[in-house]
C-alpha cells in the first residue's frame, strides 16, 4: 500500500510544465479560499507564464465568473501558503520560496491581499504585500489551520531535529502581530508523531478549533492520530484501509463547524473519492471520469462545503451530503484551495 504525496501539484504535468514544489490545495475552520468575504470559497487557479511566473484568477464556481486577482505572484516551484492571515472572514494569498540573501537561511513567507473599497460609484482595490521569515529548507510548512480558535491562520513549521517525533512549531498570529506592535506571536512546541512514517495535515473535530493530525499506517490499516495542542485532548480514529495512491486526507468543513475527512486517489482516467466522518465511517464515496486535482471550499448553497474535482478547464463540484454533483467550466491552471502543506528542498 502506497500513499502519494500531496507535496507536489499533479497538475503541473498535464500543462506540459516542469514544475518542482508548487504545493497541492487543500481548508479548515475557515472556509476553502473567501476572497471577497461573502461567505462562499473562490477557487484560485494559478496559471503559469512561459517564464513561470504565476497569475492569480478567482473562478467562483456557484455563478461560473473567473475574474482576475493578482496579475503576477509567485512562480512555479513556490509553495502555497493560502489563509486568512489579517482578516477573520477574507483570504490572502500567498508564497513560500526558498531562503534569500536578506533571509539567512530562512523561508521567504510573502502574502498579498486585495480590499476592496467603494466610494459611491468608484471601486478602489489595494493590493498589499506582506513578508516575514520563517523554517527551513527540508522543514515542512503547514499553513491554513486555525489551532487557537480566533479564526486567523496561524503558522507551522515541521522541524527537522530532535527526537524522532516531529516537533511542531506554532506560531498563533503569525503575519497579523507584525501590524499590531501590543500583539504577541504566540510561540509553542510540541511533539507529536513519528517523523518520517506519519502524514501530518490538521482537522477540527469539535468546531472550535483545529487539532494537529497525522495519518499512520500499521499493516494496510489507517488510523489518524489527533491532538489539540492547547487543551492536549488526543483521540484517534480507525480509517481502515486505503486505496494505493491515496492522498493525505483533506479536511471538509460540515455546517456544525466540525470536518469530514476527503481521501481521494487518482486511477487511470478517473478521480476516486471518498468521505469519512470522524468516527472512520463512510459517509460519501464516488469516482469521477476525469483525472483531476481535488480542492475543498463552500463552493455552493448546499450544506458544509463542497469537493472540487478538476482538470483543464473541467470542474466538478460535489456535496457529499446532498450527494449533488455539478459540472463546470472554468480556467486553465493549477487549482489550489486554503489548505497548504509544503516541503522545500
Ligand atoms: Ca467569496
Ligand atoms: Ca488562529
Ligand atoms: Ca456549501
Amino acid at each position: 500500500m502506497r500513499l502519494s504525496t500531496r507535496f507536489v501539484v499533479s497538475a503541473c504535468a498535464s500543462l506540459g510544465i516542469l514544475c518542482t514544489a508548487l504545493t497541492s490545495p487543500s481548508s479548515a475552520i475557515a472556509a476553502g479560499a473567501d476572497y471577497d468575504g461573502n461567505g462562499f470559497s473562490e477557487i484560485p487557479v494559478l496559471v503559469p507564464s512561459a517564464g513561470g511566473q504565476l497569475e492569480w484568477k478567482l473562478f467562483d464556481p456557484a455563478s461560473g465568473i473567473t475574474t482576475t486577482f493578482l496579475p503576477s505572484f509567485g512562480r512555479l516551484g513556490n509553495g502555497l501558503i493560502i489563509a486568512n492571515w489579517l482578516y477573520p472572514k477574507v483570504t490572502s494569498a500567498g508564497v513560500l520560496n526558498k531562503p534569500n540573501a536578506a533571509s539567512k537561511g530562512r523561508l521567504v513567507w510573502t502574502i498579498q491581499t486585495a480590499v476592496t473599497s467603494k466610494r459611491g460609484t468608484r471601486t478602489k482595490t489595494t493590493i498589499k504585500q506582506h513578508q516575514k521569515f520563517l523554517g527551513r529548507p527540508g522543514e515542512t510548512i503547514i499553513t491554513g489551520g486555525d489551532f487557537d480558535g480566533d479564526r486567523i491562520g496561524d503558522a507551522v513549521v515541521l522541524a527537522n531535529r530532535g527526537t524522532g517525533f516531529y516537533k511542531w512549531g506554532l506560531r498563533a498570529k503569525f503575519f497579523l502581530a507584525s501590524y499590531n506592535p501590543g500583539l504577541n506571536v504566540n510561540r509553542a512546541y510540541f511533539d507529536f508523531g513519528v517523523r518520517g512514517k506519519d502524514i501530518p495535515f490538521y482537522l477540527n473535530p469539535s468546531g472550535k478549533s483545529d487539532w494537529f493530525a497525522v495519518l499512520r499506517e500499521s499493516g494496510g490499516t489507517y488510523n489518524v492520530l489527533m491532538t489539540q495542542p492547547f487543551t492536549r485532548e488526543t483521540r484517534t480514529i480507525e480509517i481502515g484501509p486505503l486505496a494505493d495512491g491515496s492522498h493525505p486526507p483533506v479536511p471538509l468543513q460540515q455546517d456544525d463547524g466540525s470536518d469530514y475527512l476527503v481521501f481521494w486517489a487518482v486511477s487511470g482516467n478517473n478521480t476516486n473519492i471518498v468521505v469519512k466522518n470522524l468516527q472512520g465511517q463512510t459517509v460519501y464515496s464516488t469516482d469521477m471520469p476525469l483525472a483531476g486535482t481535488v480542492t475543498v471550499g463552500n463552493y455552493g448553497p448546499g450544506a458544509g462545503e463542497e469537493i472540487a474535482v478538476s482538470a483543464e478547464g473541467r470542474f466538478f463540484i460535489i456535496n457529499p451530503i446532498t450527494a449533488r454533483v455539478i459540472e463546470t467550466s472554468g480556467p486553465v491552471g493549477i487549482a489550489a484551495d486554503g489548505i497548504n502543506i509544503n516541503l522545500l528542498r
